[in-house]
């Protein structure tokens, strides 16, 4: 185990975590053997570096660089991002965050740092909401954003719910909420991530200082029709919940598209029972809805569910919109901004539709990002990557703001 390895060589030592031969990328969803393995390996490599590592009620890693005198780490500097993927995601969506951190601790020791606050390198699960719903999990149940007994009864595409996955998994999900002490100890979260855009690309930069957040939810749609036979049944006498679904998808482009910057995805549609010659008797589908403003997201979805309303009376289907999860648009701590862009004068200054645990810790406590540049701009997919110069230079960058934020 090496206790001094750069982030290039710690992405390369997770590289055969997770992989999806079917979808291609990753698949690291929180709880899984993947997830669990990276989290194991990231306690190896932090307990090497004499950090003193901890798992909350929540199920986030904290690994300590601790000072005298400080006993209740009290104004703490914390950093880190998370270890969980998308499926068929990338290897630097959240782990770019963490193996950054973990190889800034290497230079704050080379550089002789001795810190006056204590660090701490934190992995917060379920960031991408992939297996349970909701986006940022982890974030959001540390800071009292979402209710711990709607967590414990989120279910999983098999009907798993999180309390038993998380019971499974070796956590008491009977802890999970609100810290309202461990937010009071930290004076500022700072989260390196690999771009998802072409900023810098354009910019031709390697390092940003994140602006914004917009905001962005993601809304469960399902349609009930009913179910019958695709060659006995008369097509006056159908209920098939797919051609609800089929104007969904639809209008959900033509009004995201009549809304400058706006995006709208469906990126996930289950049909049930799903066979070839059988009409459909559900369809669920999930849309994702991002804007600057957040009266222009809802008033998209609520656009598209008047039209998925009017489409499903038309085929005598019913169909329940559900809100999952939503995070308004997050400007990140302006004076904590202007100290890191002291620390970087050179980084721009970079929005992001992408969402992230310092975007629902910005709510709580001060936070700020640093986008590393990202050659295809892509994310979400195998193609996401970073270069190792760039990825270096997004090291020295974290640590020359955790050298500043540590020492004063
Ligand atoms: O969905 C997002 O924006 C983030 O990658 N979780
Ligand atoms: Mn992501
Ligand atoms: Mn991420």
């Amino acid at each position: 185990m090496s206790t001094h390895a750069d982030a290039n060589a710690l992405l390369a030592e997770i590289e055969g975590i997770g992989v999806d031969h079917d979808r291609g990328g990753y698949s690291r969803p929180v709880f899984s053997p993947a997830e669990l393995e990276l989290r194991r390996w990231f306690e190896s490599h932090a307990t090497a570096r004499g950090l003193n590592v901890e798992t909350d009620g929540n199920g986030i890693l904290w690994a300590w660089w601790d000072v005298p005198d400080a006993g209740d780490r009290r104004g703490a500097i914390v950093t880190g991002s998370h270890l969980d993927s998308v499926p068929g995601g990338g290897n630097f969506d959240g782990p770019l965050g963490v193996a950054s951190a973990l190889a800034a601790v290497d230079v704050l020791r080379d550089r002789g740092i001795e810190p006056v606050r204590p660090l701490a390198v934190a992995v917060f699960p379920e960031e991408e909401g992939s297996r349970f719903g909701i986006a940022c999990l982890g974030s959001r149940l540390l800071a009292g954003a979402v209710d711990p007994d709607r967590v414990r009864a989120l279910t999983d595409e098999s009907g798993r719910s999180f309390a038993d996955a998380a019971s499974d998994a070796g956590f008491d999900p009977s802890i999970i909420g609100a810290d309202a002490d461990r937010l009071a100890g930290i004076a500022a979260f700072v989260e390196l991530h690999v771009e998802q855009g072409r900023g810098l690309i354009d910019l031709d930069q390697p390092v940003a200082l994140a602006g914004a957040i917009i905001a962005h939810g993601r809304w469960h749609v399902r349609i009930e029709g009913r179910g019958d036979h695709a060659g006995a049944t008369r097509m006056a006498d159908r209920q098939d919940p797919v051609v609800v679904a089929a104007e969904t998808i639809r209008s959900l482009r033509v009004h995201t598209l009549v809304v400058d910057d706006a995006r709208g995805t469906v990126g996930r549609v289950k049909v049930t029972p799903g066979g070839t010659n059988v009409i459909a008797s559900s369809v669920d589908l999930w849309m994702d809805v991002r804007h600057h403003s957040e009266e222009a997201v809802r008033r998209i979805v609520s656009e598209v569910t008047a039209g998925t309303e009017r489409a499903a009376d038309a085929e005598g289907c019913v169909v329940t919109v559900t809100e999952q999860s939503f995070s308004p648009t997050v400007s990140f701590d302006p004076a904590l901004r202007d100290r890191m862009q002291s620390v970087l004068p050179h980084a721009p200054v970079l929005d992001t539709g992408a969402g992230h645990d310092a975007g629902v810790l910005a709510a709580v406590i001060p936070t700020g990002m640093l986008f590393v540049r990202n050659p295809t701009g892509a994310s979400h997919t195998p193609a996401e990557t970073a270069g190792p110069e760039d990825i270096t230079a997004g090291v020295d960058a974290l640590a020359d703001v955790l050298t500043h934020l540590l020492t004063r």
